[in-house]
């Protein structure tokens, strides 16, 4: 393991003024096999000078306590919570800093959803970012809603133009596939301990080919562990003009087309050449084919969400999106 340091020379707004700053953050690097594995924001450099900083950081389930000195250089040391004094000198930094001082800083904690990355910058722009859902070693990429109703939304399923394959076995669709970027599958167990760790609502979005947009919204949402189906809860559904397709699967366990969990005699995941929280089977099919809008060809294998468009039109995009409840 090594440490490094450099500055993070992000543009900052003032509130309540529209003049912009840089804002340069001296940050800790962790690398682990030769890969940058974290980066740990220390400190600001501001106005007034303070002389030194103190810092306590956990990373990797190791206790660490940084400290710099005014342009000199920082010590990091591994030490347990229960000692009093420093343990180990785990690597010591030397900072090439122009600047004038340091001061603390920002929390130093791992985003386990984009609520964490827009709570704790509220100026971040919606796109992609990494979250750490089961902990330290689960950096995924997803994309962060921060523009619908206030922001903080982490997207675990989109489609939007068809360039991926939704139709996969059952550890595709607990693993997660696609692109943060464009369209994805987050992931049935980084889902489950997102919402195994607090109170979620879920959104979804959806527009059609002629550009109306709708959604639904449901103030409850959670899956069950994989030893129970990642069974989904789902309820307290508020209409935004879709209609409500979900509470019909509300209670189901996960199917994919290698693992029939479903409420029907055949498999609904070979019959709509997808991949849900089937029923009998489905009121929406959000990761079924993508086809272009209305099209009855093959009966209802589209990205269908039937209460507003019926069985047969496939929509241009759905994204399903979950927020902590406040
Ligand atoms: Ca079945």
């Amino acid at each position: 393991m090594q440490a490094f340091n450099w500055h993070d020379g992000k543009k900052y707004q003032k509130p309540g003024t529209t003049d912009s700053y840089i804002r340069d953050c001296v940050c800790v690097g962790f690398l682990d096999g030769g890969s940058v594995f974290n980066k740990v924001p220390v400190a600001e450099v501001q106005d007034p000078q303070p002389s030194t900083i103190q810092q306590d950081v956990q990373h990797d389930g190791v206790f660490r306590h940084i400290r710099a000195s005014r342009l000199t250089d920082i010590k990091i040391f591994i030490r347990s919570p229960q000692q009093n004094s420093d343990d180990e000198e785990l690597v010591s930094v030397f900072l090439l800093l122009l600047a004038p001082v340091l001061t603390c800083c920002l929390p130093l904690v791992l985003p386990l959803d984009c609520s964490d990355i827009h709570n704790n910058d509220n100026s971040q722009l919606s796109g992609v970012y990494t979250i750490y859902p089961i902990g330290a070693t689960s950096a995924v990429q997803v994309y962060c809603d921060m523009d619908s109703d206030g922001g903080g939304w982490t997207v675990f399923q989109r489609r939007m133009d068809g360039s991926v394959n939704f139709y996969r076995p059952w550890d595709h669709y607990k693993k997660g596939f696609g692109s943060a970027a464009g369209e994805y599958w987050l992931g049935l167990e980084s889902l489950f301990h997102l919402t195994l760790r607090k109170k979620f609502e879920l959104l979804v979005d959806m527009e059609d080919f002629s550009g109306n947009k709708v959604f639904a919204r449901y103030s409850s949402f959670s899956i069950d562990p994989e030893s129970h189906g990642y069974r989904l809860h789902v309820s307290g559904f508020t209409d935004g003009g879709a209609g409500d397709s979900l509470s019909f699967h509300n209670g189901q366990k996960f199917s994919t087309f290698d693992k029939d969990q479903d409420s029907y005699s055949g498999n609904c995941a070979r019959k709509y050449l997808a991949a849900f929280w089937y029923n009998e089977c489905h009121r929406t099919n959000p990761n079924g084919v993508y086809r272009w809008g209305a099209d009855g060809t093959i009966y209802a294998v589209g990205v269908e969400w039937t209460v507003w468009k019926g069985i047969n039109y496939s929509l241009k995009t759905i994204n399903m999106k979950i927020r902590p409840v406040q």
